[in-house]
């Protein structure tokens, strides 16, 4: 989807207000990065977004949202956010990737049909996101920057090595596991349910699709190895589903998609490590 034109921030005060009222993404320009959530979700659902990071000004526009004086002025109840991504709708401005998303997945028809009488599915969705993004977007991060992230790599490199080979012999495959689990119950429920909620694709999906491709590029012996070992068929059956989905494989092929870097996944050779070899033997080495 391209991004709108410039919108003027506008009132959203009725159900019909708020369904035309633009969607701005502001996000840092040239990574995936936790902005791509929000992406993803916008891309699948073929909604107008615009996206600050394809802007000029970009990282004024970000700096603008998270400098120490920003007070929120002009806003009675909105509060200034810590971190990117954030969302502008209408008057109302929010921050944090599975909040944003509890907000947008209904308007955007990515939470499972409400005719199925089950009203409390955004809290098992919103906890999967956050499992999601708690193992293989917040740890991949701290195994490239596991003593502090205002740290160089450089600075913390031995660290990183050591943190990485634990991460991909112990944490990478009980993360992998439960997600596979989840989707075995699924199944056994119905052979035609192959998402994590059922039979339709929702965004937790498509969150735990970006977290798997990220962790991919970071890791993609471990994720290679893992994969082949056939343990987690179905959860890697859902990631190449969610990549061939027409909308989504649009976009990964357009330049709206930017390329992994220096983001939340990173590429180090030296941390590009197996789950066979034995990490605490490797330290002692
Ligand atoms: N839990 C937050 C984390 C936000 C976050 O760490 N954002 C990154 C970019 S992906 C950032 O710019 N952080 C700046 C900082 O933590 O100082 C979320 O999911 O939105």
């Amino acid at each position: 989807m391209s991004a709108a034109p410039a919108a003027k921030r506008q009132k959203a005060s009725s159900p019909d207000d708020v369904a035309s009222t633009p969607y701005k993404l502001i996000y840092w320009p040239g990574l995936p990065g936790r902005g791509e959530h929000i992406r993803l979700a916008f891309e699948e659902a073929g909604v107008a977004y615009e996206d600050t990071a394809l802007q000029e000004d970009a990282v004024q526009q970000v700096l603008a949202q998270i400098s120490t004086s920003n007070l929120a002025i002009g806003s009675a109840l909105n509060v200034p956010p810590l971190a990117p991504p954030v969302l502008e709708h209408g008057d109302l401005v929010i921050s944090q990737t599975s909040n944003i998303l509890m907000y947008l997945a209904p308007r955007l028809g990515l939470v499972p049909d409400a005719s199925n009488g089950d009203a409390d599915a955004i809290y098992r969705l919103n906890a999967l996101a956050l499992t999601a993004l708690d193992g293989l977007s917040n740890e991949v991060h701290d195994s490239h920057h596991p003593i502090c992230t205002s740290l160089y790599f450089k600075d913390q490199r031995a660290e990183a090595i050591r943190s990485s080979k634990l991460f991909v012999k112990e944490r990478l495959p009980k993360f992998l596991g439960y997600f596979e689990r989840v989707l075995r119950v699924q199944a056994e429920r119905d052979e035609a349910n192959k998402w994590l909620c059922g039979a339709q694709l929702t965004y937790a999906d498509l969150v735990l699709f970006q977290c798997l491709d990220g962790t991919s590029y970071q890791f993609p012996r471990a994720v290679k190895q893992l994969r082949d070992g056939g343990a987690y068929q179905r959860l890697f059956a859902l990631h190449d589903a969610v990549k061939q989905r027409p909308n989504i494989a649009a976009y990964l092929a357009s330049e709206r998609r930017q390329p992994y870097g220096e983001g939340i996944y990173r590429y180090y050779k030296e941390l590009d490590v197996v789950p066979e070899e034995d990490p605490e033997e490797d330290a002692k080495a």
